[in-house]
């Protein structure tokens, strides 16, 4: 895992866009974004269990995998959304890029690979990409039934109950750290 403040160049989505501005897993825990290092897959069953997480499948995104709808789904991934739930995935193989806006609606870099998984809280604004390599395999994780529903950004998003609750509970940890 590799996280930088996301340079805004012309380049493609699946390029570094790397600021050189590097940021650290404090403040990623500070926009409620949290890392884990899982080197085997026990240590994803007790993050699982631990948060009532009971089912999870594999996706493979690729051209090969995926065929014309590649490039489609790929856009689609990178547009802003947030969801309702909490977003958990887990790097297999291959590299992925996972962006979160922060406080001042900056967007910040998550690059990720085999043995990563990142909690995403519901509430934030954030949109994935492959890398310049075109290919992820990740597992995601599920409460109950999947629910993948993005929902894009636009200003009445502001009046969601979860974004709400993601601003303040955002705001409680500002809090304690002073
Ligand atoms: C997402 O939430 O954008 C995805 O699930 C993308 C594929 S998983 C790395
Ligand atoms: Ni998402």
């Amino acid at each position: 895992m590799k996280a930088y403040y996301y340079n805004e160049d012309s380049s493609d989505q699946r390029e570094d866009h790397d600021s050189g501005r590097a940021v650290s897993t404090d403040y990623l825990s500070q926009l409620g974004v949290l890392y884990h290092c899982c080197p085997s897959v026990s240590s994803v069953d007790e993050i699982a269990s631990e948060r009532s997480y009971k089912n999870r499948d594999e996706i493979i995104v690729s051209p090969e995998k995926m065929g014309p709808v590649y490039e489609e789904k790929v856009k689609m991934f990178f547009s802003e959304h947030l969801h309702e739930d909490e977003e958990i995935r887990y790097i297999l193989d291959g590299h992925g890029f996972f962006d979160v806006r922060n406080d001042r609606d900056e967007w910040v870099r998550i690059r990720l690979e085999k043995d990563d998984l990142i909690i995403l809280p519901s509430g934030i604004f954030h949109r994935f990409t492959t890398d310049n390599k075109n290919y992820i395999k990740a597992m995601r994780l599920f409460k109950d039934e999947p629910k993948w529903t993005p929902l894009n950004r636009a200003p009445e998003l502001e009046n969601n109950p979860h974004r709400k609750t993601y601003l303040q509970d955002k705001s409680a940890r500002a809090g304690m750290m002073t």
